[in-house]
Formats: C-alpha cells, structure tokens, sequence
C-alpha cells in the first residue's frame, strides 16, 4: 500500500513537492489564476517601492516577477542580494502590467546559500557597459548575463545541427587524444608538456588521427579543443579553441569536401535559428543565408581581387576582408571559398593538384571577411607522404605512427576543420573573439 508510506505533509515539504515552474512558463498560468507555483533560479534584481518590492527571479530560460507585499518578507529580501539564489512558492496573478502578463505573488522564500556578494557587473542591466577585461576577468559570474549566455547559446545550438548533419551523412563522432608526441600544423606554435619526463606536445588538431580514423570508419568528426600557442595578441587567435573537424574517404577531389562543409554550415544556422531563437532576438543576430553553393575562387584570383602581388604566399587578414566584401557585393553572399592555395605554403598531407602541383587541392571558407574553416583533399599514398617531408626537409621519425597508416590501404580522403569561436564571433559580429569564448586562453589568460 504505497499512499500509508507517503511522509507526513508539512507545509514546507508540501511546498517542496510543488514541481518547479520555469520562468518561460509563467505567462502560461494567465488561463490557470490562483495557482500555487514554485520558482527557483536567482535574485536578478530587486526594486523597493512604497509598500512593495519587486523581486525579479531568474533561471536558464528567462525571468519571472514575483511581487512582496508582505512587511516581513519584504525584510527577507533586503538580506537576499541580487545573485543569491533562491526558492520562491506563491500564487500566479494575472496582471497586464507584468512582464509576460503573470506575476507571482503572496511568496514565501526560501534562501538556497548565502547571501551573494555584489558581482563585478550589474547582471540585471539590459545593456553590458563594462570593458572587456572586466568581462573576461570575472568571467565566473559575466557569463550569467543574459546576453553574455546568449552568446554560447549560438554556440550550443550550432554544435548539434553540425552533429546532427554529420550523423544523418554516416559520419562517426570520435574523440583523439589530446597528449600527442609531435606537432600536426606547425613546429612552430606547440605547447610542450613534460609526459613522464619526456616531452610531448598539446594537440594543435586531430589532423592525423582524423585521417588515420578514416581507414576505420570512412567518415569520421569530432568536437574538442585544440592547442595553439599563439604568440602574438589578435583579436581572432586564442590559444585553446574548440574545432569542430570533419574528414571523410572515397572523394574524387576537394570538392566533394566542400559540399559536406556547405550542409554542415547550412545545419549550424538552421539549429541556430530553431534551437537559439530567443539569442538570435536578444542579440539581434543578422542569421546568413547559405547558398546552395558557395561562390569559389581560386587563390590566384583572390589575390588579384584584392590587389596583391601575385606571389604573395597566403591570404593576411586584410586580404579575407577584401575578399568578404567582394563576395556580399558580387554574389550578395557572406561566404566564399578560396581554394588552390600555394602547395608549398599548405601543410605537408596537403594534396598537390595534379595538372599543376605548384597548387593544392586545399581551400579555406571566409565568413564575412574572416578565415572560418581550413580544408583540403590530403595524401593518402605512403610515398607520397615520404616525398612531401623530405621536399620540406622534415624528419620522417616524429611522424612514425601517423605514416605507417598509409601503408594498409587509406582511400582518397580530405576534410575541414571550423573553428567554433570564429563562427560564434562572425555571427554577432564581434569585434574580438574573446567576447564569445567562454573561457578564453591567450597569451595573458590562464584564468579563470
Ligand atoms: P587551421 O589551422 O586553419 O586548420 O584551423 C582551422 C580553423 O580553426 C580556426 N582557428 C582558430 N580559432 C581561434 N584561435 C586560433 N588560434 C585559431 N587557429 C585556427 C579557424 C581556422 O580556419 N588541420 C587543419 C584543418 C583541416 O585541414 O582539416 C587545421 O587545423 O577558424
């Protein structure tokens, strides 16, 4: 007999047991009047009137009113300052003048820690004025600004329509280590880490197991950081980021990676605009149109675009915004590839194009005048490989494990990799990628 072991009802347990309202969900109530409810979530802002104080409750989804007539739990708030978090049970009264058109009211309270200390910024005011050092440097409590969680909520809502595309396509999401015994870009910008007394390297990509993972599951991505000791302050450089990479086998060329990277990008601001409406509306995100397909051009022609000498080595950020405007104003697009780059310029596995190997079947996409994505078809021949080090003058030994693949059978294959920060900041338009990295890394910031 399950109801004689029911635990005595005492109000406060009876008001325990209340499932939790979500601030979203309020407005819902205004059909349901005289409704007890139970909100949990933060005290965002309080505003004491003449006989009455206005508490603003807020959870993941929004803010609720919750409206104190009481004298001594209108003293109860005065020790609740705003980012405590806090339990309120009331009753749903419609009122046209509240936000939604649902306040709570008659409320008890019920504190759920201590008493917050007063954060570094007004979280409760619509508009952000501190400075980004400020943001960054208080990045614990910042984030909880509405609009500062807007901006990850592009970013969450962007990473399951990639998912969701690659899934659908036969891809398989794997994860690579991030402990690797030699640099997959460039000696250049590694982060040595001592692995048991012998060095190692944090992984600036899973370029190589990528690849190598393609000979297991032909199609394969994975979401996760990647290491870049960037020596220098930019606005569009951090030192961690996460890469969203892709890498598929049995293309016929670089173009077949492009129309995978053209559905994925197309999937990302689709999510964006189901899974993120209310980011896309607080930010006033200008969502891009993606073309079916994006207009292409090659690296010899991007350079005449823009007016750089012909032998100039690769795209500089001035270059990308050259090439972004003339996109918006040629094909009305906010992308455009750029593919063909200098073979001698593009890592090694990048693959020569064969009716002229000076160029590389390699292409980068530029979202409004900035790099977003890198990709190429790669080698995928063992000799090959051999030739394309030794011609660079690289040693074969560090690349041991990596090159024994190509021995076994790997099928013509390329890939792409979009860094997540990048396409986040385009998207708002940011003016420093910091503003949309949860936890930035630089050159200076280790924390928090
Ligand atoms: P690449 O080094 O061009 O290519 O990186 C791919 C994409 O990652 C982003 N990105 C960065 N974002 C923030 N901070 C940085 N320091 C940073 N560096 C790069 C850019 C860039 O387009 N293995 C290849 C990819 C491939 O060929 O599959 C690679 O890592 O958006």
């Amino acid at each position: 007999m399950a109801s004689l072991r029911l635990p005595q009802r005492s109000p406060a347990n009876a008001a325990s047991r209340l499932p939790r309202t979500l601030a979203r969900d309020v407005p819902a109530y205004a059909d349901r009047p005289g409704e007890r409810i139970r909100l949990s979530g933060w005290v965002h802002r309080r505003r004491r009137l003449s006989g009455l104080t206005f508490l603003v409750v807020r959870d993941r989804t929004g803010t609720a009113q919750v409206v104190v007539k009481d004298e001594s739990t209108i003293e109860q708030v005065e020790g609740l300052p705003e980012e405590t978090t806090v339990e309120v049970v009331g009753i749903a009264s419609p009122n046209g003048q509240a936000p939604g058109g649902v306040e709570v009211v008659d409320p008890t309270l019920t504190r759920l820690g201590d008493p917050a200390e007063t954060p570094a910024i007004e979280l409760w005011r619509p508009k952000i004025s501190a400075g980004l050092p400020t943001l960054l440097d208080h990045a614990q409590t910042t984030l909880r600004h509405p609009r500062r969680q807007a901006h990850w909520q592009l970013a969450a809502a962007s990473l399951r329509g990639f998912r969701d595309t690659l899934d659908e396509q036969g891809f398989t999401e794997v994860h690579s280590p991030k402990l690797v015994e030699s640099a997959t870009e460039s000696g250049a910008n590694v982060f040595t880490v001592d692995y048991f007394g012998r060095p190692a390297y944090l992984a600036q990509s899973p370029q190589f197991y990528k690849q190598v993972l393609v000979g297991v599951f032909e199609r394969v991505y994975e979401v996760g950081p990647v290491f870049r000791a960037e020596p220098h302050d930019t606005v569009r450089h951090l030192a961690e980021f996460v890469s969203l990479d892709v890498e598929l086998g049995f293309i016929a060329d670089h173009h077949d990676v492009i129309k995978v990277l053209r559905d994925v990008v197309a999937a990302m601001a689709h999510s964006v605009e189901i899974r993120a409406a209310s980011a896309v509306g607080l930010l006033e995100v200008d969502l891009p149109r993606v073309p079916a397909e994006f207009p292409t051009l090659h690296f010899r022609d991007a350079l005449a675009i823009t007016g750089a000498p012909a032998d100039e080595p690769d795209l500089s950020p001035a270059h990308e915004r050259a090439l972004g405007a003339w996109a918006k104003q040629e094909h009305d697009s906010d992308f455009v590839v750029v593919e063909g780059f200098p073979t001698a310029h593009r890592a090694f596995y990048s693959h020569p194009d064969p009716a002229d190997p000076r160029w590389s079947r390699s292409f980068d996409l530029i979202f409004r005048g900035v790099e977003l994505v890198s990709g190429a078809q790669r080698l995928h021949r063992y000799d090959d490989y051999v030739a394309a080090l030794q011609q660079r003058g690289l040693a074969l030994e560090p690349f041991a494990a990596y090159l024994d693949a190509f021995r076994y059978g790997i099928p013509p294959h390329g890939g792409f990799a979009i860094g997540l920060e990048r396409w986040v900041g385009r998207l708002v338009e940011a003016t420093n990628i910091r503003q949309v990295a949860l936890f930035p890394r630089d050159l200076h910031r280790l924390a928090p």
